[in-house]
């Protein structure tokens, strides 16, 4: 599924980077397309390997708070 997140502390391409790097750390997310224009994140990930809540919790870890939208 694909789910969009609104992440306030989003300020240049190093953020983005940074969050957009869960794609390759947590297991279930095949996708991670962030904005810091737009302080918005898209996620892809498989429902059935990742839940909503590990990567709000896999954006915290890296300094971000992500709000499902
Ligand atoms: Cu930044």
């Amino acid at each position: 599924m694909k789910k969009t997140f609104r992440v306030l502390e989003l300020h240049c391409p190093a953020c983005v980077m940074r969050v957009e790097s869960i794609e390759d750390e947590l297991p279930g997310v095949t996708r991670v397309n962030a904005s810091y224009q737009k302080q918005l994140m898209q996620v892809e990930f498989d429902e059935k390997r990742v839940t909503v809540e590990q990567i709000v919790l896999a954006a915290k870890q890296k300094g971000y708070q992500a709000i499902p939208l």
